[in-house]
């Protein structure tokens, strides 16, 4: 039952969020971009591929974990909540979730309005009599939910790691932000990336056959095509870095050599070597993990974890 409570945002529509965020992070010293403008079509495709690599384990990981555990989270979670995803994009993983743990509603809420619409109709499908309530939009910022979830328990299901796009203070205020959306009886099941070996995770973010590096620089294709850009794509490099001192991994796109270019009828310049910082993932200690969700304002309760400590999931309690 797919129940279309907001109308997608048409896709010719220039955005002026996205106007706004890299006219800003381009005129920053060093120069930085909201990674969430990654995922126009092409940007989602490329990530759905990102996923399926060898080097990238965390989907595996989380999914396995999914698989595995769905009688604990039946136990721990019960039937008749409404499900809340955060970030839903194709919403893989959901089923599994979905069928352990019987819910009253699943409420997908993502940036991406024509990858949610598709997902979704999926997952209606997949599952008739649960009613499918998209809402499209940024968690980052406020958001309602549908009228027909109010009255239900909650369960917020923030799967892969997006988290860890978030520097500590805002992932905290996100954090504190599901709890008011969801509520005091709410639980929270979220996934979290482990601190790894560097090689292994420098890979996961530049892997041998370049789609990693391909997403990176979608973002400047679509910098051209919808803020009247003229970046021009040979300028630039990716890299992917592990910062140590911040424990997370950064994309960058580096100038491969003096560059100046305009964008929404700005001009900029970059030095060769230069670079945008376009993404930061953070990835968390056993303990760095429960830390935050209790900063966030939620008390974890269960957590899981692959035979080799890659990836976790994690339950909180509001
Ligand atoms: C979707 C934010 C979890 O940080 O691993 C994958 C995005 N960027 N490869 C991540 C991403 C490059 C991904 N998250």
């Amino acid at each position: 039952m797919l129940l279309t409570q907001y109308a997608p945002l048409s896709l010719r529509a220039p955005d002026p969020a996205f106007r706004r965020d890299i006219v800003e992070g381009l005129s920053r010293t060093p120069k930085a971009t909201p990674p969430i403008w990654f995922y126009d079509r092409r940007g989602s495709e490329l990530f759905e591929a990102i996923t399926d690599l060898p080097e990238y384990y965390p989907t595996r990981a989380e999914t396995g974990l999914l698989e595995k555990h769905g009688a604990d989270f039946a136990a721990a979670v019960g039937a008749g909540r409404a499900v809340v995803e955060f970030g839903a994009g194709s919403a893989r993983k959901t089923p599994h979730l979905l069928r352990a743990i019987d819910p009253a509603a699943y409420v997908p809420i993502d940036i991406s309005g024509e990858f949610l619409h598709a997902s979704s109709a999926e997952l209606a499908s997949a599952f008739p009599g649960l009613p499918v309530l998209p809402v499209v939009g940024d968690f980052n910022r406020d958001l309602l939910l549908p009228a027909a979830v109010e009255g239900l328990p909650r369960l917020g299901f923030f799967p892969g790691s997006t988290i860890g796009n978030m520097e500590p203070e805002a992932a905290v205020d996100l954090l504190r932000a599901m709890r008011r959306l969801l509520g005091d009886d709410a639980l929270l099941l979220i996934g979290m990336d482990r601190i790894k070996d560097r090689e292994r995770l420098i890979a996961a973010y530049d892997d041998a056959a370049g789609v990693t590096a391909a997403f990176n620089l979608n973002l400047v294709a679509r910098i051209n095509r919808e803020l009247e850009g003229d970046m021009p794509i040979d300028g630039f490099a990716h890299r992917a870095i592990w910062n140590d001192d911040k424990a997370r991994i950064e994309m960058h796109l580096v100038a491969v050599r003096p560059l100046h270019f305009h964008v929404a009828g700005q001009c900029f310049r970059m030095a060769a070597g230069e670079t945008i910082h376009t993404e930061s993932s953070h990835k968390y200690g056993a303990r760095d993990e429960r830390l935050l969700l209790r900063a966030g304002g939620w008390e974890p309760r269960h957590e899981w974890t692959d035979g080799e400590g890659l990836f976790s999931l994690i339950l909180a309690k509001a």
